[in-house]
Order: C-alpha cells, then structure tokens, then sequence
C-alpha cells in the first residue's frame, strides 16, 4: 500500500475510536441526568407529604374542617386570621394557643376521632380522625 493510503486508514481508525468514546460519554451523561430526574421526582414527591396534615385557620373557620390522619402523624395549624385563636381538644389533650399569622403543631399518636375547639369562639370546631 502506498503511504498516503495508510496514513488515511490511521485517521478513519482514530475517528471510529473517537467517536466510539464520544458517544459513550453522551450516552453515560444522559444516564446521570435521567437518575438526577428520578431523584428529583421523588424529593418532590416526599415533599407534599409534609405539608399534607396542615389545617388552616381563616374566617374564623378550620379549614379542612374534617383531616384524617394515620397515627403518629403531626397536624400543623396555621392562623391565617388577623386574630389569635385556640386550637383546644374537647378531650384536653392539647390547648395551644395561636396567634395572627401563627401556627402550632400537635402530633397524634393514638387513634380514634379528636375533637377540639378554639376557646376564644364557640362556633370553631373540628375534627381529626387518627386512623
Ligand atoms: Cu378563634
């Protein structure tokens, strides 16, 4: 073979092994981010869960009204109102008071339905359902 045929056979060969190490590398940095995805799906899949038990206070009212629970779980109350409130078990379990843009936080350990109350308005009342 002449010399300039071999120099062109070195070259096609280097291209081939170049390109077989570039696309390996793409093909790897796509696996990483896919990964990346999936961990980032599942961050923000946990997240809702902790912001799930969460009853807010506003018009005078707890809203959702009715929450259930599984056992051990944590409620948070927040205040919502430009007034403070009580976040009161009818069983005395737990009296907390909360003020204007508050929140408190209670977790239920037993099951069974609680009912509880803010001292400062009759007409607020809720329930939790610990299941
Ligand atoms: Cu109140």
């Amino acid at each position: 073979m002449k010399r300039n045929t071999w120099i062109t056979l070195i070259i096609i060969i280097l291209t081939v092994i170049g390109l077989f190490i570039f696309l390996a590398f793409v093909d790897n940095k796509t696996t990483n981010n896919t990964n990346d995805q999936k961990n980032n799906s599942s961050l923000s899949q946990d997240q809702p869960v902790t912001t799930k038990n969460q009853i807010n206070i506003s018009n005078l009212a707890f809203n959702p009204n009715s929450l259930t629970i599984k056992a051990g779980d944590t409620v948070v109350f927040k205040n919502s109102d430009p007034v403070a409130h009580t976040v009161t078990a009818d069983n005395k379990e737990f009296d907390m008071p909360v003020n204007s843009n508050g929140s408190v936080s209670v977790t239920l350990d037993e099951t069974g339905t609680v009912k509880y109350r803010c001292n400062n308005h009759p007409t607020m009342t809720g329930i939790v359902v610990v299941q």
